[in-house]
């Protein structure tokens, strides 16, 4: 056929990779096997988090909430003016309007997350509820460099908001990169961070290990996530959800378990499953209130005051910088 030209043939082959095809992939060659946990959050994902949230046995989520509800007028108080607030990991934005009541009128919400999908509905329905403020959503991986706008107000203070224990889901050589990069784009303000604590491990297996199954469901949904995005044959009856306490390094590990023997192909590669090996999703750190700050000191921030519940099952630190 001589109309037929190469140059106007989709290059399949040239087309880079997204993050999730390569992140999958070489978590899939690298042995034990993982898979980072951002990429739970794509809309199914996010949605089985929010139930996450409201399951009886996952506690952080309704004290953290206890928390800012009850301190709220205090911590406004230690926080001060702010011009404007950056959330890590926004999710469905509603922690947030505990601290948009509380303060002085702030001037703008920057609200970050990996989920364009799921911030976009919660967005509209923030600026719904609060029409004088300024709500500029950036869909972006927090765990990378990104960039935010110039200062809503010319020496304005920013305050960071990162609640929930996210910080937790880092590595501690990721925590601490992610606290010295916030603490350069909070300079002058400071942050309002969430961290779970340290508890009697079986409180923390029922929370990672709901009657529902709805942490299982939140887990094997990655294996939908590849098939659907990538293309790979995961078949998701073939694993079983595992989460258990990790005493000496602190943290809830989840894991997906291969139930036998199999193999999965992703993207032209195949890889084999022996029985019970299994790929870690999760690691979930639980920190001590002096662990915490002597991580935060060594980002380059103060130690301002921290509050808990009765029970100290969460903490909420100001940590000014
Ligand atoms: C988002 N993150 C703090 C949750 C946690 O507890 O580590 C994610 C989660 N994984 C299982 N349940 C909830």
């Amino acid at each position: 056929n001589p109309s037929f030209n190469i140059d106007s043939l989709p290059a399949l082959q040239d087309q880079p990779l997204s993050d999730f095809a390569q992140d999958m992939l070489s978590g899939m060659a690298s042995k034990p096997r993982s898979i980072p946990p951002k990429y739970f959050y794509d809309g199914a994902g996010s949605a089985l988090f929010d139930r996450i949230c409201a399951l009886p046995e996952y506690y952080p989520t309704r004290t953290e909430l206890r928390i800012l509800t009850d301190r709220a007028a205090e911590i406004a108080n230690h926080i001060g003016p702010a011009a404007e607030i950056v959330e890590f990991g926004a999710g469905s934005l509603t922690k947030v309007r505990l601290l948009l009541d509380a303060l002085e009128a702030p001037k703008r919400y920057l609200p970050i997350d990996i989920s364009g999908e799921h911030l976009d509905g919660a967005v509209a329905r923030l600026r719904a509820d609060y029409p004088g403020l300024e709500v500029v959503p950036i869909v972006a991986d927090y765990t990378r460099r990104f960039a935010l706008p110039a200062p809503v107000v010319d020496g304005g203070r920013r305050v960071g908001f990162f609640p929930g224990s996210t910080l937790g889901n880092f590595s501690p050589e990721e925590a601490l990169a992610f606290l010295k990069s916030a603490a350069q784009m909070l300079r002058g303000g400071g942050l309002l961070l969430g961290v779970d604590l340290i508890k009697d491990p079986a409180l923390l297996h029922e929370a990672y290990n709901d009657a529902q199954g709805v942490t299982a469901a939140f887990n094997v949904n990655l294996l939908h996530r590849a098939n659907a995005e990538l293309g790979a044959d995961f078949h998701p009856g073939n694993f079983a959800h595992a989460a258990f306490y990790n005493a000496p390094l602190q943290r809830i590990e989840m894991h997906l378990v291969s139930k036998r023997a199999h193999a999965v192909n992703l993207l032209g590669e195949r890889f084999t499953f022996a029985e019970g090996e299994t790929i870690h999703t999760e690691n979930s750190h639980k920190f001590s209130i002096e662990g915490l700050r002597t991580l935060a000191v060594k980002a380059g921030f103060g130690i301002g005051p921290v509050w808990t519940d009765a029970e100290r099952l969460f903490s909420v630190h100001w940590l000014p910088v």
